[in-house]
Order: C-alpha cells, then sequence, then structure tokens
C-alpha cells in the first residue's frame, strides 16, 4: 500500500476511489431498478424516496468496502497493537450525511441526486436513527468510533445488534407512551452480514474436572444450551483519511441441535419454535439508563457480547500464531464501557484456560494487562451486582472463575492488610449476605490496568469515595479521561452554515484540529461576524421552530431566546427545577410583575424509563404547564414552553444548533460529565449550569464571566445533606413559596386531583437527594442574568462566538488521543492527514 500525503484540508484532490456524482449516479441508480426493483417509470415520485436513500447508501457502501478491506490489510501489515471498544451501546444515529462528510462526498451526493430530480437533505431524513443506546455512554461510543477511524487508530467496537433499540416516545395526554422501535424494518444499507465468522455462546450446564492427554487437571463446561452469535459489520470511515474501521454487532441465532426427546416424540414443530429462545437474547435494547434492573436476560446479553467477541479476537489470533500467547497482551488492548462488558475479565481467563491450555497465572497476566474499564457513574442504583446464585444456573463457569480470582486477591489483600476485616468485605468481589451477590465494578477494578473516570470531578470523586479502598491500593491505575463529542457530526454535519462562516473567517484548519477554533475568539469583537453569526443561528432556530410546530402545533416565538434541556428524564438532572422556574415565570406574568421580562421559549425533551415512575410524571408535569401555559393568552409573546416527543440523535443535532441558552442543571455530583452541554456549547449556546461534571471544564475553558453559574458545589451539597430543610428555602423566597403553592392548588391538574402531589412531596422532603429547592433561588436569579444579557444581542453574540472558540478541547479527538497516550498505546494506520493510497 502506498502511502500518499493528502493536503492538510478536507478537500479531495481525487475523488476517492472512483466516486464521483457521476459514479454515484449510476451505481445508485443500479441499486435502485435492479436489486430494490423499484420500476423506472416511479422514479421520482415520493413513495420511493426510502429506496433512493438506500439505493444511495448500498453505491457508498460498495465503495467504502474497497477501502475496508485495504485499511484491514494495512492494519495486518503493520503487525501492531489494536484495541477494542466492548460496549452494550452505540447510539449511531443516522449514518447518510457522516459518510459523504468523511468521504468528502457531499457535492458530489448532492449533484447525483439533483440529475435524479431529489434533495439530498430530504433523502437524509429517511434514515431511521440507529438506537442502539440509552443516552450519553451510548452516544459517547459512537463519537469514539467516529474520533478512532479519523485518527487512523486501529481499534474495532463490539456490540449487539438489537433488533429493536431505544423505544419511540409518543405522548398521548401528556403521559409518555412507549412503542417499539424496529429500526430495521425497511433494510440497513450500512452492515455486511459475515456468517462465517459466526461464534458459539455457552449457556446453563455446569462445570466438571477431567485429566487430559497430558495428564494435567482441566475444567470443561458441558451440558451447555448453545447460542450461535452471527457478526453484522458496519463501517465506520475516518475523516478525510481513507481509513475505515469495524463496528461489529453480534445477533444471536439457534444452533441447529434440536430437542431430540421432543423430536423424537414427534413434537416437531415444538422444537423448532423452542429454537426462538436463543434469538431473544439481541431481541431488544434495556432503556433503563443509569440504572441497573437486574434481569436475566440481561445478565445473557452482557455474556453474549463479550464472549463472542474475546472468541473472535482470540480466533484471529490463533489464526496467526497458532496456540501461543506469549505476545497476546502487547498487540491487544479491551476497553470496557462501564461495567456492562465486565463480565470479559472472567471469560476471557476462562477462554485463555480451558481452550486455549493456559494456566492460571499466564491467563492472569495477559488479562490483567489487557483490560480497562471506563466508569460512567457515581449513582447507587446503578451500580451492577448479580445474584451470585443466577451467575451459578447461567454461567457455572464463570462463576468458579470469578470466586477463584476472588481468593487470589483477597488472599493477597489479607497479606498487604492483616487484620483489615472491613477492607476485605468491602473489595471482595462478592457482597455477602442471605442472597450473595457478584459485585461488577470490583471485578472490572480488579481485572483491569486502567480504571478512568468521564470528567475532573466524577475521577476525583471516583478516588475519594466510589473506589477509595482500590485507589489507595492501586493509584497508578486511575485516571481522568474527560468526555469529548465528535465535531464532523456534531459541528461540521450539524450546523454546516456556521462552519462556513467559521472557514471563511479563519480558514479550515479547524476542521483537522478542532482547537483551532481559538483563532475565532477575537472576531467576537467584529460587528459584522456577529451579524453572520446571528443570521445562521436565527435560520437554525426557525428551522427547528418548524419541526416543533409540526410536532406539536406550537408556535414559538420568533427571536425570542430558546432555552433547552434535552437529556434523559431523571431525577438527580433536575428537569423539575426547570419546570419550577417556568411555573415562576408564568406566576410573574398573571401578577403583572413584568419589569425586565424577557421573552423566552423554553423546550423540553428526553425520555423516562418505562418503570421509573417520577420521571414519568415529571413528564406529565411539563405538558400540562406547557398546556396552560400555551393557552393563556397572557403569555403571548412572552413565554412558550414545549416538551417535544421522542427525542433522539437525529432531533439533537438539530436542536443544538438553535438552541441559545443550554440547561445543565444537575445536582453537584451526580452527573458524571454529560456530553449534550458539549454539543451546546460548540454550536453557540450559553450555559446555565451547576459546578458538575464536564460543566467544570467548559466553564474554565471559556472562562467563568461567560458561564451561568448557580447553586451548591459538591461538596456544599454533601455538607447539607445531614441538616437539609427545604422549608427554610421556601420561607426565604417568597416566589418558590407561590410556585409551590400554584401548582399545590391544582392549577395545571384541574381534573385530576393531587396528580403532581408525589413531585411536590419528593421536593419538600428534608430527605430529597436532589435538593431541589436548595438551589431554587440562586437558579431564579441567574435565570435573571440571563435574561438581562440576552436583551444585549451584541454582547450575547460575543459569548455565543467565545463558547464556540473555546470548545475546541471538547472533541472526541482530544479525548482519544489522551485514551490512546495514557492507555492504548496503538500506532496509527497512516500518519495524521496522510492517506492511505
Ligand atoms: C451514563 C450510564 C448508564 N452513566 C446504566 N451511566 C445503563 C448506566 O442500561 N444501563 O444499565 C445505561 C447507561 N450512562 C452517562 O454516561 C452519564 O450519566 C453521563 O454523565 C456521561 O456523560 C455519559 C458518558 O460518559
Amino acid at each position: 500500500v502506498v502511502i500518499r500525503k493528502r493536503s492538510k484540508s478536507a478537500e479531495c484532490t481525487l475523488p476517492p476511489l472512483g466516486m464521483n456524482a457521476e459514479t454515484l449516479c449510476q451505481d445508485s441508480q443500479h441499486y435502485l431498478f435492479r436489486s430494490l426493483g423499484v420500476p423506472v417509470a416511479e422514479a421520482a415520485t415520493d413513495k420511493i424516496a426510502r429506496s433512493v436513500y438506500t439505493a444511495l447508501g448500498m453505491a457508498l457502501r460498495d465503495r467504502l468496502v474497497e477501502r475496508w478491506n485495504q485499511s484491514e490489510e494495512r492494519r495486518t501489515e503493520m503487525r501492531g497493537k489494536r484495541a477494542f471498544y466492548l460496549s452494550l451501546e452505540f447510539l449511531l444515529g443516522r449514518s447518510l450525511n457522516n459518510t459523504l462528510l468523511n468521504l468528502g462526498l457531499e457535492e458530489a451526493a448532492e449533484t447525483a441526486l439533483a440529475s435524479q430530480g431529489w434533495e439530498l437533505a430530504e433523502l437524509a431524513e429517511k434514515e431511521a436513527d440507529a438506537g442502539l443506546g440509552n443516552g450519553g455512554l451510548g452516544r459517547l461510543a459512537a463519537c469514539f468510533l467516529d474520533s478512532c477511524a479519523s485518527l487512523a487508530l486501529p481499534v474495532t467496537g463490539y456490540g449487539i445488534r438489537y433488533a429493536y433499540g431505544m423505544f419511540r416516545q409518543e405522548i398521548h395526554h401528556g403521559e409518555q407512551v412507549e412503542e417499539p422501535d424496529h429500526w430495521l424494518k425497511n433494510g440497513y444499507p450500512w452492515e455486511i452480514k459475515r456468517p462465517e465468522r459466526v461464534r458459539r455462546i455457552p449457556y446453563g450446564g455446569h462445570s466438571e474436572v477431567y485429566i487430559d492427554a497430558a495428564g494435567k487437571n482441566r475444567f470443561r463446561w458441558v451440558d451447555t444450551h448453545d447460542v450461535l452469535a452471527v457478526p453484522y459489520d458496519i463501517p465506520i470511515p475516518g475523516y478525510a483519511n481513507d481509513v475505515v474501521n469495524t463496528l461489529r454487532l453480534w445477533r444471536a441465532a439457534a444452533t441447529d441441535v434440536f430437542d431430540l426427546g421432543e423430536f423424537n416424540a414427534g413434537a416437531y414443530p415444538e422444537a423448532v419454535a423452542a429454537k426462538n429462545a436463543a434469538e431473544h437474547i439481541s431481541m431488544v435494547l434495556y432503556p433503563n439508563d443509569s440504572s441497573e434492573n437486574g434481569k436475566e436476560l440481561r445478565l445473557r446479553q452482557q455474556y453474549f457480547l463479550a464472549s463472542a467477541s474475546l472468541q473472535d479476537v482470540l480466533a484471529d489470533w490463533v489464526a496467526k500464531h497458532g496456540e501461543k500467547f506469549s505476545h497476546f497482551a502487547e498487540q491487544h488492548v479491551f476497553q470496557l464501557n462501564d461495567t456492562h462488558p465486565s463480565i470479559s475479565v472472567a471469560e476471557l481467563m476462562r477462554l485463555l484456560i480451558d481452550e486455549h491450555g493456559l494456566d492460571w497465572n499466564a491467563a492472569w497476566k495477559i488479562t490483567s494487562s489487557t483490560m480497562a474499564y471506563t466508569n460512567h457513574t457515581l449513582l447507587p442504583e446503578a451500580l451492577e451486582r448479580w445474584p451470585v446464585r443466577l451467575f451459578r444456573q447461567l454461567l457455572p463457569r464463570v462463576l468458579e472463575i470469578i470466586y477463584e480470582i476472588n481468593a487470589r486477591f483477597l488472599r493477597e489483600v489479607a497479606r498487604t492488610h492483616p487484620g483489615d476485616s472491613g477492607l476485605l468485605s468491602r473489595v471482595s468481589l462478592i457482597e455477602e449476605g442471605p442472597d450473595p451477590m457478584v459485585r461488577m465494578a470490583n471485578l472490572a477494578v480488579v481485572g483491569s490496568f486502567s480504571v478512568n473516570g468521564v470528567a475532573a470531578l466524577h475521577t476525583e470523586l471516583l478516588c475519594r469515595e466510589l473506589f477509595h479502598d482500590f485507589y489507595q491500593l492501586w493509584p497508578e491505575r486511575f485516571n481522568n479521561k474527560t468526555n469529548g463529542v465528535t465535531p464532523r457530526r456534531w459541528l461540521q454535519s450539524a450546523n454546516p452554515e456556521l462552519c462556513k462562516l467559521i472557514s471563511g473567517k479563519i480558514g479550515s484548519d479547524w476542521q483537522q484540529d478542532l482547537a483551532g477554533l481559538q483563532t475565532l475568539s477575537p472576531f467576537a469583537d467584529d460587528s459584522r461576524f456577529r451579524k453572520s453569526w446571528a443570521k445562521v443561528r436565527a435560520a437554525n432556530k426557525a428551522a427547528l421552530f418548524d419541526i416543533i410546530s409540526e410536532q406539536t402545533g406550537v408556535a414559538m416565538i420568533p427571536g425570542a431566546l430558546l432555552d433547552t434541556q434535552v437529556k434523559r428524564i431523571h431525577e438527580y438532572k433536575r428537569q423539575l427545577l426547570n419546570a419550577l422556574h417556568v411555573v415562576h415565570l408564568y406566576d410573574r406574568i398573571k401578577r403583572g410583575d413584568l419589569e425586565g421580562f424577557t421573552p423566552r421559549n423554553v423546550l423540553f425533551a428526553g425520555k423516562a424509563a418505562p418503570g421509573y415512575f417520577m420521571a414519568k410524571r415529571i413528564i406529565r408535569f411539563i405538558n400540562e404547564i406547557a398546556r396552560t401555559i400555551n393557552a393563556d393568552p397572557d403569555t403571548d409573546g412572552l413565554l412558550r414552553v414545549v416538551f417535544l416527543p421522542d427525542y433522539r440523535v437525529s432531533l439533537m443535532e438539530k436542536i443544538c444548533t438553535a438552541t441559545d441558552l443550554s440547561e445543565q442543571i444537575s445536582t453537584a455530583g451526580k452527573e458524571a460529565s454529560g456530553t449534550g452541554n458539549m454539543k451546546f456549547m460548540m454550536n453557540g449556546a450559553l450555559t446555565i449550569g451547576t459546578l458538575d461534571g464536564a460543566n467544570i471544564e467548559i466553564r474554565e475553558a471559556v472562562g467563568a464571566e461567560h458561564f451561568f453559574l448557580f447553586g451548591l458545589n459538591a461538596e456544599e451539597v454533601a455538607h447539607l445533606r445531614a441538616q437539609y430543610q427545604p422549608q427554610h428555602f421556601i420561607d426565604a423566597d417568597q416566589d418558590l413559596e407561590r410556585v409551590l403553592q400554584l401548582i399545590r392548588s391544582g392549577y395545571f391538574n384541574p381534573y385530576d386531583f393531587g396528580l403532581f402531589d408525589c413531585l411536590l412531596d419528593a421536593v419538600l422532603s428534608p430527605h430529597d437527594p436532589w435538593m431541589v429547592l436548595a438551589d431554587f433561588t440562586s437558579y431564579k436569579q441567574k435565570q435573571q442574568e440571563v435574561a438581562g444579557l440576552w436583551r444585549d444581542q451584541d454582547e450575547w453574540l460575543r459569548f455565543s462566538i467565545r463558547n464556540t472558540a473555546a470548545s475546541g478541547i471538547f472533541s472526541s479527538d482530544r479525548t482519544i488521543r489522551e485514551y490512546n497516550a495514557d492507555i492504548w498505546h496503538l500506532t496509527p494506520l497512516v500518519a495524521e492527514g496522510a492517506s492511505l493510497g
């Protein structure tokens, strides 16, 4: 493979791999008329728009395959180390625009489609989001894949090809209704099935000892019920570098083995039907963000991903090196996306020992020097623990290995910390009790050479609190990797007009290294530039308002501030605090207190876990206050409130370019990082937020004077907890008292008495873990400041430009460079800015 240098800018000097408007047009027509069987006479009628999108996707994938194979050859040739990102979630969203951007084919595609009478933007809307994730954690995995490919790092993603992704959210009478998301129903042109690489995953049965040919005692796991794992590969193209990495997603399939008993008894259909159960494993994504639910099927999924992926990697190794593993650890690193795939620690031990004949010490050396664990939350309800009983029944051999890891680990701790039985019971992989549990986080920490948090404060709290004992044992393992988001999707693709404006001022080098945005900062003082900036943002806002009006019937106030809180609905994220503030604004309107009142549109969106009662009631509350406020003519031109249904990646692409004020208002110490906060900042929103997660770093980057800070910090939250009296805060703020009284009076729920009492009771309780009322007054005051700044549009625009200019460090390229420098140590496939021939 010849390495040819390409100009630093994103423009391709040559059409990549023979692709240009003409060949794209030919290829996609071939697929449209032949593979998809669209009659030529029907071309250019709206009912085939989706087929046209699919045909274009197929044409692009074809060409990607060539580069994909080249990249793979190159990786094999280099014989370098590789990383594997193991995650139960990859929230990819749509792929068309991102693929075109990374391949430099946006214009070619537009031309090709125009010649057939289509508009790219319109066709792109036909693609269903690949919603294989809950929220931030899954979207982070997708951003990381884009950055790894763009930095030419040999990183493969491994996940599950759920038949149903995150549910589709509808709002009926103000309440969330979940609808299944059959995202594959119209076909998915971005994947290739690899039936030749199928793996076999054992469940059930029991473990037994036997003596092998060499006379050694060995273990084997027998009488198992096996399920097949069939891989589907999705190409991950790098940005302007000719590299294509792989996301490999596993689908569960039944083996061809029938239950012979039933088969012989003549129950043929029943025997075939029973095979169905195997396929359930990859049927549906569990939709409980940030809380575990302990279902057996979920443990099956976790083991399915871990075993299939590790077998896959080991099979490649053995094909090249035979059963010699002495150099395996130098060549591999597995990044565990939270504890969800952490059973990999035990599974790698099992495969190395039982299937490949290594002894314990050799296997442990390999395992504990190839596994790296990322923690994403401190919330106790999200800490995964599985009943030993369930483990024994489902994964008996894996449990044996976990016990052995634990025994050896505790023996070592006992030796170095004699007499500290408290320590032993805290760090043990097993939580003792009437129903003993396996602690997955402890397994992950003990089995990994690196443990990282996802923002500075989060990592600090991990070391100080959740993993304090482990931090004392192995301080060198702990490190921080502040999250980031890919600027390709979240700036270039989502906000092309803003990008043109930016490049017109500072050139396009920032597209290779987002830190370069910094040079935009002085133009905050250029009034013509501010005007152009305002114009682009206003157009984005108008486009979003059209969507909102189409989806909800609510006409937002043109030109007024857009104040947005979009994220999963959770009490710790405090959508309720925002909603209380909205009620306060409404109360001001009603009592005529309009001095310094600034018209505002308040946008909410987000899904609640289906079993999370309080989150669902918060959705209802937002919808009811929105209905009341929007219907009251007194609010015309002053206040609009909307809950936009079915928040997802493709919606955020529109929301983040239009938002003026980003709400990041979690109780300090609870949001590990946040990544929506970064998408907003990149696109020029100002943030109102607490000192939590990555907000702290955002504020440092843009300067405290450009950030609306309010509320208690993490230390103050911890300190106040013991003596928290919400009533004190009500007594000190009449506005708050009025808000609570208005809600209690049933003003927003006249037909459903007491509907919101549970929300009031929660915030009025001295045990409210999220301390909503403690921060109300400072939040309200800060919102006044926001309103004041908005009235000075020139100054607001300066702040907006400076936010974008300072957002460079929140590129996931920066994050991935840090993962690589500190944890992975991979050699890029090609020098940055160069490309494969
Ligand atoms: C985050 C989760 C999560 N943290 C359990 N933890 C899940 C936990 O289905 N489950 O069982 C799913 C997701 N997600 C988020 O990760 C954090 O709350 C954000 O603060 C952070 O930005 C994001 C990415 O690191």
